[in-house]
């Protein structure tokens, strides 16, 4: 190699590190097996980036939905995409499916894989005029009552954009029928599982009535006592008999291997 190749050699080298530490469609790094004069690839990244440059921003999404629902009831859930540039990019709107739920459209669906796991999700491609929303719509319906949590919605595009909903929170109600029935507890079906029953929820609620489904000091309608007992039956196992004598066991190794 003579002194002008080396030269061109170094500049390349210098030239790829800085791209990639400088942009983020690198983030895997380059392959392994790249030959030293594999400039063409390179080119192409660089290209890619220019034409579409990140702007952070640019989109952003929301989720909406009502706070409870009824069991068996259908729901509607809205994801809004705003696109704030000035460009008509596509994007990808990414949204998990969340168990417990029956879903009612045949959207597409992707899978995330961590390990034996696989989670599916919607997967929708759009088109965003320049400085304007569009609304994607799915319907579902709960099939138990309690709590559903929805993780982010987010939409990306190719250059690396990206925006990320808030986690919304779903309340599942029961449809009463005058009787607690199992999975039904006082939180999400206050008609047939009144505070202070047996729901296998132990409530913590001041009704006068002691809840069966709470240990000893979790019910305050239970009295002072078993909360005081609590901690007092700590104290005692630590200073124990059995606690002593391991104590001393553990002093009398230590002295014989210091002897
Ligand atoms: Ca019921
Ligand atoms: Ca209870």
């Amino acid at each position: 190699m003579n002194g002008k190749k080396l030269l061109l050699y170094l500049l390349l080298l210098a030239f790829l590190s800085s791209m990639a530490a400088a942009i983020p469609v690198l983030k895997d790094g380059l392959p392994s097996d790249l030959p030293s004069n594999a400039t063409v690839n390179i080119s192409e990244y660089v290209q890619e980036v220019q034409t579409y440059p990140a702007q952070p921003g640019r989109y952003a999404i929301e989720r909406t939905h009502p706070e409870t629902v009824k069991i068996g009831s259908e729901l509607t859930i809205s994801l809004k995409v705003t696109n704030m540039g000035e460009s008509r990019p596509d994007v990808k709107v990414y949204e998990d499916l969340r168990p417990g739920l029956d879903y009612q459209n045949p959207y597409e669906i992707g899978y995330h894989e961590y390990e034996a796991l696989k989670i599916p999700y919607y997967v929708w491609s759009l088109t965003l005029n320049p400085a304007s929303s569009q609304t994607i719509t799915y319907r579902a319906i709960p099939k138990n009552v309690g709590m559903i949590a929805f993780p982010s919605a987010i939409v990306t595009d190719d250059a690396g954009n990206r925006a990320e909903s808030a986690a919304t929170y779903l309340k599942v109600l029961c449809v009463p029928n005058a009787v607690c029935d199992p999975g039904e507890n006082t939180f999400y079906c206050p008609e047939d599982c009144p505070s202070g029953g047996a729901d296998d929820l132990c409530d913590g609620m001041q009704d006068n009535r002691t809840d069966p489904d709470c240990q000893a000091g979790y019910d305050p309608d239970a009295g002072p006592e078993p909360t005081t007992s609590a901690p007092t039956t700590t104290k005692a196992s630590l200073s124990s008999p059995l606690c002593i004598l391991a104590a001393g066991i553990a002093l009398l190794i230590l002295l014989q291997r210091r002897g």
